[in-house]
């Protein structure tokens, strides 16, 4: 049976307590995964600590990037691994780990790596009251120790994205990965090593959230910062235990995102863009589309058009040829998704289609499969129009007027992502700045550049990550006066 240990100080760590880590795709059992307890976490934070006063503490820039270079390269080296550990505990088609998951995941080392490299700090003359001048000049220091709690819907790329800025800052982590996928991080242990990450820069501990690993590592008073990608009640806990030493947060949180298709948009691209938002990844995309209001000339035709797409994903095993959907992370996901399904009806929605659970064969019968689903009819203040669901559903309004849409797509305590459709440049540009979220795609979605500020409004979180934003939170500014 397959182990997942705890990697503290550049070693693998087991623990007398395991728990078992399931495959979503027909519920067996992938192995055995070793939760750390408040002592591990204690030696993992101190791992860290030692490290940052060690050699990577008085590592060049020149070399910290040249390492973090090296683990890029060793991940797509064993891509193949990254990618079967992903697929197994995800249950995601080949097509999107491989185009996606993995490649950003080695993406994320090179890109910020590249950034800390290449970014100036300020700098300024003034002069003194006695006629002189003194020299003003910046420095940036890393943070210290950073805990990274990590969500499981894109569990390598979400936990790089961290853990790539953090360590080229020249910051040492200790990672906590969602319970629910603990492969992928492990898996980073054995390339740190194989390129010669020094001991301690990066440490993972396993486990759940509350009075276990999570809590513990974010509790921690050794933990000098925390990064946390998940649900805005988690962040909430997280943001109570970072108090306690005034630490400071970087919070990517929840979502329930608008999409605006209007009358004048490519209407096949238009489709095609809200059939990703709101099905792929099995709809567990923090960024994915749970309201779509189409402008009412289109309404009817788009329905049927995305119905058609719906029903054209073909649920299966991730390396089945043709499978473009998964099941869901969990049974107990499935359970709160289903729920969302029945309660949509009981509103009073329209089920364009889905609403249930797909016949699958065999032992597939056992995985978390729901059907995509579509709804139409309901008010806005319906249950499934206003919470976050993370399935792989969306409720489609008509509107009238560019205000209406923008109010409509206003009108929730988040403020993650919208897409938008139109080819009127002028309204695109108007819509963008009135919708208040951290990215709005126009006649796209998820479309990633890594030097872009990315984050949360209102609920969905707080602070930017991306680019030099990344070097806000993960590094300490600090000025040098001389006087001249
Ligand atoms: P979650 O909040 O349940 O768990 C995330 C992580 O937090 C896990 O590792 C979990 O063990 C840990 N955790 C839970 N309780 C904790 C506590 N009290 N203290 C410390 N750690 C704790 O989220 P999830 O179900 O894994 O992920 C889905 C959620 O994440 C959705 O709400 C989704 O929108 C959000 N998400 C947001 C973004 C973004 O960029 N904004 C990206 C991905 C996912
Ligand atoms: O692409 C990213 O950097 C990012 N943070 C994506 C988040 C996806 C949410 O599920």
């Amino acid at each position: 049976m397959k182990q997942y240990m705890n990697f503290i100080g550049g070693e693998f760590v087991a623990t007398g307590k395991t728990f078992e880590n399931r495959a979503p795709v027909d519920n067996r059992v992938l192995g055995l995964v070793h939760e750390a307890g408040a002592d591990e976490v204690d030696a993992a934070v101190r791992a860290a600590r030692n490290a940052l006063h060690g050699e990577w503490g008085r590592m060049t820039v020149t070399r910290r990037v040249e390492l973090l270079h090296a683990v890029a390269d060793e991940i797509n080296r064993r891509f193949d691994d990254f990618l079967q550990a992903e697929m197994a505990d995800t249950g995601k088609p080949h097509a999107l780990a491989s185009h996606v998951d993995i490649p950003r995941g080695a993406a994320n080392f090179k890109v910020f790596a590249d950034i800390v490299k290449n970014v100036p700090t300020e700098s300024f003359e003034m002069a003194t009251p006695d006629g002189g001048q003194a020299l003003n000049y910046a420095i940036r220091s890393p943070v210290g120790v950073i805990g990274v709690v990590c969500p499981w819907n894109l569990p390598l790329l979400l936990m790089t994205w961290k853990v790539g800025p953090a360590l080229a800052c020249g910051n040492t982590v200790v990672v906590k990965p969602s319970e629910e996928t603990p492969a992928t991080a492990t898996l980073l242990g054995e390339v740190m090593n194989a390129v010669g990450i020094p001991p301690g820069v990066y440490n993972v501990v396993h486990g759940f959230g509350p009075d276990s690993a999570g809590e513990f590592l974010t509790r921690h008073p050794g933990v000098n910062g925390i990064t946390f990608t998940g649900e805005t009640r988690t962040g909430e806990a997280i943001m109570a235990a970072a108090a306690k030493g005034v630490r400071p947060v970087s919070f990517e949180l929840g979502g329930k995102n608008a999409g605006i298709v209007f009358a004048d948009a490519d209407f096949d691209k238009a489709v095609a863009g809200i059939t990703r938002s709101a099905f792929e990844n099995c709809g567990q995309v923090c960024l994915g589309t749970e309201r779509v209001y189409v402008e009412r000339p289109i309404f009817d035709r788009f329905v049927a058009a995305l119905k058609e797409k719906a029903e054209a994903l073909k649920p299966g095993p991730s390396e089945e040829a043709g499978v473009s959907i998964g099941p869901l992370i969990s049974q107990e996901h499935r359970q709160k998704v289903l729920s969302y399904y029945e309660k949509a009806v009981r509103e009073g929605a329209t089920v364009v289609t889905g609403g249930g659970v797909p016949t699958m064969k065999g032992a597939l019968a056992e995985g978390h499969w729901v059907q995509p689903t579509i709804w139409t009819g309901l008010p806005e203040t319906a249950a499934v129009i206003r919470e976050e669901i993370f399935g792989p559903c969306c409720h489609i309004a008509p509107f009238d007027t560019e205000e209406e849409a923008i109010a409509l797509a206003n009108a929730t305590d988040y403020g993650l992502a919208t897409t938008v459709w139109t080819q009127n440049l002028g309204r695109a540009h108007r819509v963008a700045k009135q919708v208040e979220v951290g990215i709005c795609w126009i006649n796209s979605w998820f479309l990633r550049d890594l030097r872009t500020a990315f984050g949360g409004a209102k609920a969905s979180g707080i602070g930017r990550e991306g680019g030099v934003h990344s070097l806000e939170f993960y590094t300490e500014l600090r000025n040098v006066c001389i006087k001249l």
